[in-house]
């Protein structure tokens, strides 16, 4: 075949690409200065905020738990010996009778699933506290105020004008962070969400069978007398002289309520917070999102968590202390005996568990690409499916302008740079080429000259934290009418001035498609100021479909491409040569 004449828009095209100044290597493991070798940088213990700025540290909840538990004790050894709490005990000894036909024991198939569920969780919780640390604070508002948190596990937000999101981020330890590293989050989202998927399914087999099989007949509360015997339980259990094991047949009233909330509630409750913090799904519907904002499912998503850690703690207490061996039969042996079956099987399910536990980051450390792959290939056909979501941004007005905007990202530090902002942007020009009819280079007086857009619209950082600004410039829509993309350019990239923390230049991919968009722009103002050195002076990007990491600050070029592949690393932007990201994170 002979060779067609490559595109005829390139031969037009007058200036070089920014390419050459971009980094080609991509990342294949994590390494001492992966990711500009951030020093690790440990948090605080965790404190909630008690009237307006007060912090209590959670460490004190420790011996208050103690000091309460020491009480109780004693109320309910006293409590047992009025012969009214006797008689009480005696009318509700701790079970409710079940309707006849109610399944006894359990079937393999329901041992396997909590096997799977208790080792699913692990990574699932361990990523999610990797997910917290890169943004450790929490809030009910999305406007993310310093100072308006609820939660911090990191110091107060320094005055500093510009502090960074990445800076706030803390290390965890490698055994509980999955992984553990600072501002790992592309390879902690990847484990959250592809575990996830994997535990959701085993979770819908699980609603199935328990519905079809009788099993949800002894998981949840089927008359009102569950209250009166699980506050017998209570007492029995403070007093020290506890309630007979029945778990084989029946659960007594306090079991039943916390399996019930666990299952019922918790459960749900996580998938739907989860999906909350879906910029997608937050955007698409305003009127719930108004008041249950990404933060707000955000910091409901981790209460439930400590539900679901107190829940383990007392659950597997409560198992090796109410006759071990017999309980480990029943979920590890169907089998309702003293023997040792269920405490070896056991014992290989925790060794298994152990293993995997300190396996998880060494592993992700030095194959981050396969945790990569294998994350998406979980993850890819629920995250293709929201994109036919189609997402709504840009529906806020001035009365939702948020206070705070975070700023993040590496400053501009290169002389070219500074050199132009010494000199207020009078030499500055963007240069728009590659695959187009008419490249240009505008001056900001050029760009202040075409047709002006304003927009409000809600930013979502993948770290966390969210906000809404206003923003004045120019559409990509009216800055394509100027150069005219050829039908091959498929692809954008937007060129920073500023370096990543590997050094090459800052860059992003975007589909083309997503250049149309009316609130896809170039802003050269901020909540009705000229935009300032922080945020991006003099332009940035705002694609309002995508996530904050996408925006390209200090922007200096846009190219139109067919592909990406031969730009940078060939992944599709800097975050996803270096840090493991997704090209396509849309929200
Ligand atoms: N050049 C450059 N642009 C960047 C970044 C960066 O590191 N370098 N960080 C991105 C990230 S992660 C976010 S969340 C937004 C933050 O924009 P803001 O500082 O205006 O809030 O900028 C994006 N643009
Ligand atoms: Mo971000």
């Amino acid at each position: 075949m002979s060779e067609t004449p490559r595109d005829p828009a390139m031969s037009k095209d007058r200036f070089p690409s920014f390419r050459a100044e971009l980094d080609s290597q991509h990342y294949h493991a994590v390494g001492k200065d992966w990711a500009g070798g951030v020093p690790p940088q440990f948090g605080v213990a965790p404190r909630i905020r008690v009237g307006r700025a007060k912090w209590f540290n959670l460490l004190w909840l420790v011996p208050i738990g103690v000091g309460l538990l020491i009480i109780a004790i004693s109320v309910a050894k006293g409590l047992r010996e009025t012969t009214g709490v006797q008689a009480f005990i005696r009318q509700y000894p701790g079970l409710s009778e079940l309707p006849p036909g109610t399944p006894v024991g359990f079937p393999v198939w329901l041992e396997w699933q909590h096997f799977l569920n208790l080792f699913f969780m692990l990574f699932i919780i361990r990523s999610g506290i990797t997910v917290l640390a890169d943004h450790p604070r929490l809030y009910w508002t999305r406007n993310s105020t310093p100072g308006k948190d609820w939660f911090r596990i990191q110091k107060p937000v320094p005055t500093a004008p510009l502090y960074t999101a990445k800076e706030d981020s803390i290390t965890l330890p490698n055994g509980v962070g999955l992984p553990g590293r600072r501002h790992s989050i592309g390879l902690a989202r990847w484990w959250h969400l592809g575990i996830d998927t994997l535990w959701l399914a085993n979770g819908i087999v699980f609603y199935i069978l328990i519905f079809t099989t009788g099993q949800w007949l002894r998981l949840i509360p089927l008359h009102w007398d569950v209250i009166p015997n699980a506050i017998s339980v209570a007492i029995q259990y403070l007093s020290l002289d506890w309630p007979l094991e029945s778990g084989w047949t029946n659960y007594n009233g306090l079991q039943l309520l916390a399996y019930f909330v666990t299952v019922f509630i918790a459960a749900p409750l996580a998938v739907i917070t989860g999906l909350g913090m879906s910029p997608a799904l937050s955007t698409r519907f305003t009127k719930i999102s108004s008041v249950f904002s990404i933060q707000f499912a955000r910091s409901v998503h981790f209460v439930v968590l400590c539900w679901f850690v107190l829940f383990i703690v007392v659950h597997v207490t409560l198992v090796l202390t109410t006759g071990a061996l017999q309980n480990l039969n029943h979920m590890f042996a169907t089998r309702n005996d003293q023997s040792w079956w269920g405490f070896a099987i056991f014992t290989g399910a925790l060794l298994l568990l152990i293993a995997a536990w300190v396996a998880a980051t060494p592993f992700t450390y030095r194959h981050p690409r396969v945790v990569q792959r294998v994350g998406y290939a979980l993850i890819g056909p629920a995250q293709r499916l929201f994109e036919h979501i189609d997402a709504k941004p840009g529906q806020y007005t001035e009365k939702d302008i948020s206070p705070y905007f975070w700023h993040n990202g590496k400053y501009p530090e290169g002389a070219a740079y500074l050199a132009l902002q010494a000199d207020d942007f009078r030499d500055y020009t963007l240069r728009v080429n590659g695959l187009v009819n008419t490249p240009v280079e505008l001056t900001l007086t050029q760009l202040r000259a075409l047709e002006h857009h304003e927009q409000i619209t809600q930013h979502f950082c993948i770290q966390g934290w969210s906000g809404v600004a206003k923003w004045g410039g120019v559409s990509m829509q009216t800055l394509m009418d100027v150069v005219q993309p050829a039908p091959e350019a498929k692809w954008v990239i937007f060129y920073s001035h500023a370096l990543g923390p590997d050094g090459g230049l800052y860059y992003d991919a975007q589909p083309i498609e997503q250049m149309s968009h009316h609130l896809t722009m170039l802003a050269y103002d901020m909540n009705d100021d000229t935009l300032d050195f922080g945020h991006g002076a003099p332009l940035r990007l705002r694609n309002e479909v995508e996530l904050g990491f996408k925006m390209v600050k200090w922007l200096k070029g846009v190219e139109f491409v067919e592909h990406f592949s031969d730009v940078g690393g060939g992944l599709g932007g800097y975050n996803n040569d270096h840090e493991f990201f997704g090209y396509s994170q849309s929200i």
